[in-house]
C-alpha cells in the first residue's frame, strides 16, 4: 500500500456517490486527515475540457464507442499521474467519483467493446495506480431512475450525452457492475446505497475506518 489511501466510489448514476463523498471527506477532515475529493471524467483542467466533450458539446453526437473509451481513459492518464500519484505519495487521502471500474461497466459491458481490449486500454492509463478500496453502491434501477428525476425537476436541464443511451445499456451497465463486484471481492465493496443516507455513510465509515494511515503521517 502507498503512503496515502486510494477510495474510490462506484455504481449508476443517482446511487448516492457524490453525496457520501461529500461526507467522508467531511469526516475524515475533521478527524485530522489530509482528503482530497476528485472525479472523473475530470478532476484536472485537460480532463475537464475531456468531460465536456463527452457529455455536453454541441458536436459529440457523433461519438464512437471506442473514441468515448480513448477519451475516458485520456482524462484517466492525465489526472493519474498529474494529480493522484503525487498525492498519494505525500501521504493524502484520495476520494475518487468514479474511476476504471466504470470503464469496464461502461464501454466494456454498456456499450460492448471487447473486454480485453477495454482492459488494456485502462492498464495503459493507470499502470500501477489502482485503488485500495472501491465502495460499490448499489441501488435498483427504478431507485436510481427517481432521484435523478427528482434532481431534474430542481436544477436547470444540461444535455448529457451519455444520459441520452437506453435502458437496455443501462441495464448491462449495472451488470457489469455486478461482474465486477463478484469478481475482485476483496478490493470491491457492496453497499446497499437504497437505505438511507446515514445508514450508507455507516456502512462506508466501517469499512473505511480500518484502512486509514495515523492521523499526520
Ligand atoms: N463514465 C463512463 O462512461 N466511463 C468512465 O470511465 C467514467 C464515467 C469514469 C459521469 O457522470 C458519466 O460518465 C456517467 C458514467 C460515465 N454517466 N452516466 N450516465 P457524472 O459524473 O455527471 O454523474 P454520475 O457519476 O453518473 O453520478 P450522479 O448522477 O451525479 O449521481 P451520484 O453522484 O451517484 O449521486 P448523488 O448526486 O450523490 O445523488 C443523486 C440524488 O439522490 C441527489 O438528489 C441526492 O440528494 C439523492 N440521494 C443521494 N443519496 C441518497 C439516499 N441514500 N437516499 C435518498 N436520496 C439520496
Amino acid at each position: 500500500m502507498s503512503k496515502g489511501r486510494f477510495i474510490t466510489f462506484e455504481g449508476s448514476e443517482g446511487c448516492g456517490k457524490s453525496t457520501q463523498v461529500r461526507l467522508l471527506a467531511e469526516r475524515l477532515a475533521a478527524l485530522g486527515h489530509r482528503v482530497r475529493t476528485l472525479r472523473e471524467p475530470g478532476g484536472t483542467p485537460i480532463g475537464e475540457e475531456i468531460r465536456h466533450t463527452l457529455k455536453h458539446s454541441h458536436n459529440n453526437a457523433a461519438m464512437t464507442a471506442e473514441a468515448e473509451l480513448l477519451l475516458m481513459n485520456a482524462s484517466r492518464a492525465q489526472i493519474v499521474r498529474e494529480v493522484i500519484r503525487p498525492a498519494l505519495a505525500a501521504g493524502e487521502i484520495i476520494l475518487c467519483d468514479r474511476f476504471y471500474d466504470s470503464t469496464t461497466a461502461y464501454q466494456g459491458y454498456g456499450r460492448q467493446l471487447d473486454l480485453e481490449k477495454v482492459k488494456a486500454v485502462i492498464e495503459f492509463a493507470v499502470g500501477e495506480t489502482k485503488p485500495d478500496l472501491t465502495l460499490f453502491l448499489h441501488v435498483p434501477a427504478e431507485v436510481s431512475a427517481e432521484r435523478l428525476r427528482s434532481r431534474q425537476t430542481n436544477l436547470p436541464f444540461v444535455r448529457d450525452r451519455i444520459e441520452e443511451a437506453d435502458q437496455k445499456f443501462f441495464k448491462r451497465v449495472a451488470h457489469g457492475f455486478g461482474v465486477i463486484a463478484a469478481t475482485e471481492p476483496q478490493r470491491v465493496k457492496f453497499i446497499n446505497g437504497a437505505q438511507p443516507v446515514e445508514a450508507v455513510c455507516t456502512n462506508i465509515w466501517e469499512l473505511v475506518r480500518p484502512l486509514l494511515p495515523p492521523v499526520g503521517r
